[in-house]
């Protein structure tokens, strides 16, 4: 049971704590949060950088077919981009005391969430273009107003994140520009890919605010700035200018515009695809997680020829002192 010295001490942490959020200021691993805040930002990190190596399978399925050398190593840079930020990312994870072992054990047996929108297939190369394009669009959208979440880690990580993830959407809409004004089979296949992604990219910004548990929270904590809805709302305002340059047609056939508002309104989420997909039973659920084991297994040597190496510099830096 906690003295009153201590709950006084948690008292007056508490306040240092609100008066930092209150004040725009950072939280720092070294500062006290309350052990929710804790536990929020290991969740949401954690799946953020799980989906960030997720997110790789993808489009790594096309670096081998990629339509040219420049494409194929344009393709490699963006994998290996997400990799860097799944790996900045459980960095900023780690300063609040998880470790990797266990987010990657979360992750490989099942017990952990990473975006819905991994869980996709990419049949065809018009793929690459709709990834970047809405994925990597829609990542921005959710991701700019990260860069001041209040946990000062991860914000920073998200700054450089934000950057490589712009270069990303821009290469996606290069890609479907140059098959929309290609032959009819190019456009017919840029399309088809669009009407694929377009809904699940809507689905990445989460549930709808009445049926979003956590974002009150986080908002008051000031590590969302903005709800699920109201950014999905930017993206697809966004979107609709976008839409018209490539040439290509939304596959909303219910969206307006609303002169009240100034405001695009779209359609009705398909909200059960979404649960499945959250459940596990999307169209790619255990391939994706399958290919993460088999991954981890296959990398367990060079994780033990790592570890013992670091062993041995440790080692000769001791006898050598
Ligand atoms: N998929 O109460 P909320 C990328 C879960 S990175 C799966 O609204 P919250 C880069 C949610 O975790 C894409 N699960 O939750 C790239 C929660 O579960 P829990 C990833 C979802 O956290 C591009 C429950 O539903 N981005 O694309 C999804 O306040 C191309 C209730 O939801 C981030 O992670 C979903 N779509 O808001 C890489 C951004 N939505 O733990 C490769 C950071 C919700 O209570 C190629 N994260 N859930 O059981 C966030 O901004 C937030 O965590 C949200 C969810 C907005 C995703």
């Amino acid at each position: 049971m906690a003295t009153m010295t201590e709950e006084l001490t948690e008292t007056a942490e508490q306040e240092r704590f609100d008066a930092l959020i209150a004040d725009e200021q950072r939280i720092e691993p070294r500062d006290w949060m309350p052990e929710k805040y804790r536990r929020t930002l290991i969740r949401q990190i954690s799946q953020h950088a799980h989906s960030e190596i997720i997110g790789m399978q993808p489009e790594a399925n096309w670096i081998t077919r990629a339509p040219s050398l420049k494409r194929k190593s344009i393709l490699i840079a963006k994998v290996q981009d997400e990799a860097g930020h799944g790996l900045y990312l459980y960095s900023a994870a780690q300063t609040l005391g998880i470790t990797r072992e266990e987010m990657t054990d979360a992750l490989i047996q099942g017990r952990a969430r990473y975006s819905s929108i991994f869980n996709y297939h990419t049949p065809t190369w018009a793929d690459m273009g709709a990834i970047g394009w809405l994925v990597d669009g829609a990542a921005i959208c959710n991701q700019v107003p990260l860069c001041r979440a209040s946990y000062g880690p991860y914000g920073r990580a998200m700054v450089r994140i934000c950057k490589e993830e712009s270069f990303h959407q821009r290469q996606g809409f290069e890609i479907l520009y140059e098959l929309s004004h290609g032959t009819p089979e190019q456009k017919q296949m840029a399309q088809d890919a669009v009407d694929r992604w377009y809904w699940p990219s809507l689905m990445m910004f989460g549930p709808s605010d009445d049926a979003s548990p956590n974002s009150a929270q986080s908002m008051a904590w000031k590590i969302k700035r903005f709800s699920n809805d109201e950014l999905r709302q930017r993206f697809v305002g966004m979107c609709v200018p976008q839409f018209e340059a490539l040439g290509l047609g939304c596959p909303d056939p219910d969206l307006r515009y609303d002169e009240e508002s100034g405001q695009w309104i779209m359609g009705e989420i398909d909200w059960a695809e979404f649960e499945e997909v959250l459940a596990g039973r999307g169209p790619a659920n255990a391939e994706r997680l399958r290919h993460r084991r088999d991954a981890h297994d296959d990398g367990a040597w060079v994780r033990e020829a790592a570890a013992a190496y670091a062993q041995k510099m440790q080692d000769r830096r001791r006898f050598a002192a």
